[in-house]
This record gives structure tokens, sequence and C-alpha cells, in this order.
């Protein structure tokens, strides 16, 4: 791979590749983290971490839906004070950078996982404000300005790492929520999270999630996903990660031409590990045909009048 075309610097971080591995995919062991870092990925974003533990839902936890996964989890995680040793072991075996997703049920929460996040060798925090499915954390804080903005301050103040906030498509005008995040202080955001959404069994006429609704990733909200992203361009200057449905290398670059500097890759991961390398080669042969000497000059290019 010709690092070259596709390196970036990102919120101060140097990638040798934009395709990073989505929070909550593969995420919680390091040896998995790493096994994805070896198909290429860019950098990886661990599963979200809180305070204490959390079990999460009952099954069925993910279903598959018509050009995606339908998933509601409800959070499970070890909590910070066990996971820290796992932080601490996966900067000893990866290579690129670690982003550690954080979610709280109040910003002070918030501050102190991401502090000791940091604490353990995360190389950024990525704040799930996004979760459309979990009461009293994620999109319940993601979908308000005011508890956004308190949430972002005060974990910005406690960390000295980049910050990148993931935004919720739950919302009427996402430009709202990339505002507040930016004045409050967020070095980068992530667009977006899974759309809110449910399935029915017409067998037993029930919802089929155990949670009955949950969050949907995938090719069925990549459309929306990138229409986040251009919205966002089109305001701010902050640095972007695109993610929703992101497959190939096509997906990818569309979301570049909207106005991303990077991508995540979730939910294609599950099926290929190498998506990323695939993905890269791509992207570079792409370059190479339209004449760019790096991926960085391709960049919101959808947004030329
Ligand atoms: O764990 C989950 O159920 C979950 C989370 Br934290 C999230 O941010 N997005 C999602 O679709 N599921």
């Amino acid at each position: 791979m010709e690092s070259n075309l596709l390196g970036i610097s990102f919120a101060g971080l140097s990638l040798e590749n934009p395709t990073i591995l989505a929070s909550g995919i593969l995420g919680y062991t390091a040896e998995s983290l790493k096994r994805v870092a070896k198909g290429g990925a860019g950098a990886v974003v661990t599963k979200s971490i809180g305070a204490s533990p959390r079990a999460g839902y009952p099954n069925p936890t993910v279903v598959q839906a018509e050009a995606g996964l339908l998933n509601a989890m409800g959070l499970p995680n070890p909590g910070i004070d066990v996971y820290s040793e796992e932080i601490k072991y996966a900067k000893t075996v990866l290579r690129v950078p670690l982003f550690v997703s954080v979610f709280g049920y109040s910003a002070d929460e918030y501050a102190s996982v991401a502090s000791k996040a940091v604490e353990a060798g995360a190389d950024a925090v990525e704040l799930n404000v996004s979760c459309p499915h979990v009461k009293q954390t994620g999109a319940e804080i993601g979908q308000s300005p005011k508890f956004l903005s308190e949430v972002v301050e005060k974990t910005k103040a406690a960390v000295n790492k980049p910050l990148i906030v993931k935004l919720s498509p739950n919302v009427a005008d996402i430009t709202v929520l990339a505002q507040a995040a930016i004045e409050a202080g967020a070095d980068a955001l992530t667009a977006v999270n899974t759309l809110k959404a449910m399935a029915i069994d017409t067998e037993t006429m029930m919802p089929i999630l155990s949670n009955v609704k949950g969050g949907l990733s995938g090719p069925a909200i990549k459309p929306v996903a990138l229409r986040c992203v251009f919205d966002i361009a089109e305001q701010f200057e902050v640095p972007i990660i695109g993610c929703g449905g992101i497959t190939d290398w096509r997906d990818a670059v569309e979301f570049f031409l909207a106005g991303a500097s990077a991508v995540e890759i979730g939910t294609a991961v599950a099926d290929d590990d190498e998506v990323f390398r695939t993905i890269c080669r791509g992207i570079e042969t792409y370059l190479r045909k339209k004449h760019y000497g790096s991926v960085k000059e391709i960049v919101g290019l959808a947004h030329r009048k």
C-alpha cells in the first residue's frame, strides 16, 4: 500500500489510511481489535465503555434487516476499571491508533470514563452520545444541544487527547447538534450512529428484538448518513468521520466527496475482516485514475458550486 496516497492527519493523529473500525463491531478484546488492524484498518474504535459493568439486553439483540442489521445490544460492557487493563494490553499489540468509545449517564460520568480511558492509553476518545435505544444516555443526550454541550465541555476539560463526538441521525437537523458539539470543544465529529428502527415477527405477531426497538446499520442507512455528513460539512470546517453503510470503495469515496476526511466501517466487517484493505485498494485505484495525489484532495469536492 502506498501510504502517501492514503495517509491522513486527523485531529492531530497520523493515520496510515482513512478507514477505521466503527464502534460496536468485534470491539472489546485487544485480540479482536488486532485482527481488524491486520485487515488493514487505519485506526480502531472499541465498543462503548461506561463507568460500571452492564449486562446489556437479553436475546434477541440482533436481527438481519432488508439491507443491514438491526441491533439493540443495550451497551453491554465490563466497565472502565476492568477495561483499562484491556486498553493497556491493546496498546502493546496494536500498531494503529486506538480510539476508545465512551458513554455515561451524566456529564461528570462521561468525563471520568474518558479520563480513565486516556490514562490507560487511548489515543483518542469517541463520545457516544447517540445510542438510539438506551434510556438516560446516548441519543437522549445527543438530541439535546444543552446536554450535549455540557457533556462535551466537561469531557474536553478532562482529557488531553482528541475528542470525537459521534452524532445521532435521529434528529430533525443534525447541524444544530454539530454546532453545539463544536462550540463545546469537539475536535472532530463522527456522523452517524444507527437509525432508530424495529422489526416484527409475523408468526408471533410481536417485535423481534427483546428491547422492541433498536438501531439500523448497513447499506440501508448509507444515503441518510451521507446526507448528514454533507449537511455538516456545508456549514462547518470540523474534521468529520463518515459512518453508515460503507461496504466498498465507492461508498467511501462518496463520503470523502461529501466532506468526510475518514470513514468508519462496521456492519461490512462482520462479513469480511479484509474489507479495509479491499476498500483502500479501491480508493487508491480511483485516485490514480482521477489523477489525484492524495485522498485529502477529494474531501468535500461535492460542495463545489
Ligand atoms: O449497544 C448498543 O445497543 C448500541 C450502541 Br451503544 C450504539 O451506540 N448504537 C447501537 O446501534 N447499538
